[in-house]
């Protein structure tokens, strides 16, 4: 970590903390919650490293209160959490679950009680069981079931929460959930899983008008990105660089901001009909990026199902998901998104970073996480270059506020602010919480200049 004081951020910028309905409320059979992709895959020995499942997660489904007093400590002032389609349509579709709504509407109601604005996530892969037995995102009728399931949120929600985000990811739900098979629903159609893109672009569109009918707040979607570093420099190793950074970062951006489709990657998009492209490039009140990592890439060996060859970076130093940290990739990738979409770029805000640790309390209960505290700094400063840069981004949500469920990983990647025992719920602050709290109290005092 730098000594040098941290540089200051605008007043007005958006502190917070992400995480989403899966991998922390637990409570599945609670108050009329149907079945998700997510307990079916779980519940399916082999799937999951340590054979566990959501059912019980954080519990904070029923320790909510407590959850919000640990972000109003923090000083945070935005929650970014998802709301499961499940416990508001247990079918998907048709009956409306109140009990379920009830929930968020207590969560959102706490969160505006400690002057925190909530920031709600519509979709973050917890797709009703019961539509993914009619084809999941591979038919088109659920990008309708979406829309239907976003007007009934924003009807009980829409006068208070400050922020919707339709989709979160639907690089990773199409790549690992339909391509490669490592998440729910465990699909393996490489490159033939092209509609669940098409699909989920298509839902996020019609959910826009659906949220625009029922709240006046700004909408935005959080899609993953990952800068790619080309190792090797020949022709191909170019080629496969271009090939990677049209398929992880411009498949879903381009459409939504009015480009369509990148043609390198030759899809097969007759699932696209006239007008869909319309839909999905309805204007978008902010973006939302998830940043972890750089990606590097070099040319397929011959013969390869795919075009470019993913390679491990050398040289940074890594978290305990071996992910290296390169807060370089943040300014990076700002940089890129700006360049290469211009005026048609929406203010950002950066709605995960974050990285997992083997934390573990020492003999006096305390929970030292220094290098989640150099992981947050750099990129922090990374995001304030960039935005000395010229890209305006307005709000930073950490990846997380608890360790949580991390999905094929279950337990064993812990990437909260807040540890937490499995074990008893018991909550504590790391390090990087009591950190986090003074670079935000620092920053909200903080005149602009
Ligand atoms: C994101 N990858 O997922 C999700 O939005 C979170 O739910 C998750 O906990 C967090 O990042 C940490 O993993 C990802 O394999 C999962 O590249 C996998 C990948 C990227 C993001």
């Amino acid at each position: 970590m730098q000594t040098a004081p941290m540089p200051d951020f605008p007043t007005g910028f958006r502190w917070g903390v992400s995480t989403s309905a899966y991998q922390i409320e637990g409570a599945a059979d609670a108050d009329g919650r149907g079945p998700s992709i997510w307990d079916t895959f779980a519940h399916s020995p082999g799937r999951v490293l340590d054979g566990s499942t959501g059912d019980v997660a954080c519990d904070h489904y029923h320790r909510y209160a407590e959850d919000v007093a640990l972000m109003a400590g923090l000083g945070v002032t935005a929650y970014r959490f998802s709301v499961a389609w499940p416990r508001v349509l247990p079918a998907g579709t048709g009956r409306v679950n109140a009990a379920g709504l009830d929930f968020y509407e207590r969560l959102v109601d706490e969160l505006l009680g400690h002057g925190i604005d909530p920031v709600a996530t519509l979709f973050h892969w917890d797709l009703p069981e019961p539509l993914e037995e009619a084809g999941g995102w591979l038919n088109r009728d659920t990008a309708h079931r979406f829309a239907e399931y976003a007007d009934v949120v924003a009807a009980r929600l829409g006068d208070r929460v400050k922020l919707w985000i339709t989709l979160n990811e639907p690089f990773v739900h199409m790549s690992l959930g339909h391509g490669t098979g490592e998440h729910a629903p465990g699909r393996t159609l490489l490159f033939d899983a092209f509609p669940v893109a098409h699909h989920q672009l298509l839902g996020h569109g019609l959910a826009v008008a659906a949220l625009r009918a029922r709240s006046s707040s700004p909408v935005a979607i959080a899609n993953n990105y990952s800068p790619v570093r080309v190792l090797g420099d020949g022709a191909a190793d170019g080629a496969a660089g271009h090939a990677y950074e049209a398929l992880h970062n411009r498949l879903f951006t381009d459409p939504l901001l009015g480009r369509g489709y990148p043609t390198e990657l030759g899809f097969d998009t007759t699932v696209v009909r006239d007008g869909d492209l319309d839909v999905i490039a309805a204007p978008l009140d902010v973006l939302g990026v998830n940043y972890y990592n750089p990606t590097g890439v070099r040319a397929p060996e011959e013969g390869s199902p795919l075009p470019f060859e993913l390679v491990p970076l050398t040289g940074y130093p890594r978290t305990a998901f071996d992910w290296p940290v390169a807060p370089d990739g943040l300014r990076d990738l700002l940089g890129w998104l700006h360049r290469q979409y211009g005026s048609d770029l929406p203010p950002i805000q950066i709605t995960e970073s974050g990285c997992a640790y083997d934390d573990t309390p020492d003999a006096d209960g305390r929970v030292p996480d220094p290098d989640r505290i150099a992981y947050l700094d750099g990129h922090l400063r990374a995001v304030r270059a960039a935005m000395a840069d010229g890209v305006d981004v307005t709000g930073y949500f950490v990846w997380s506020l608890l360790d949580n469920w991390e999905w094929a990983e279950g337990f064993t990647k812990r990437f909260g602010l807040v540890h937490v025992d499995f074990a008893t719920g018991a909550r504590t602050p790391k390090s990087s919480y009591s950190w986090l709290r003074e670079v935000i109290a620092a920053a909200r005092r903080e005149p602009p200049r």
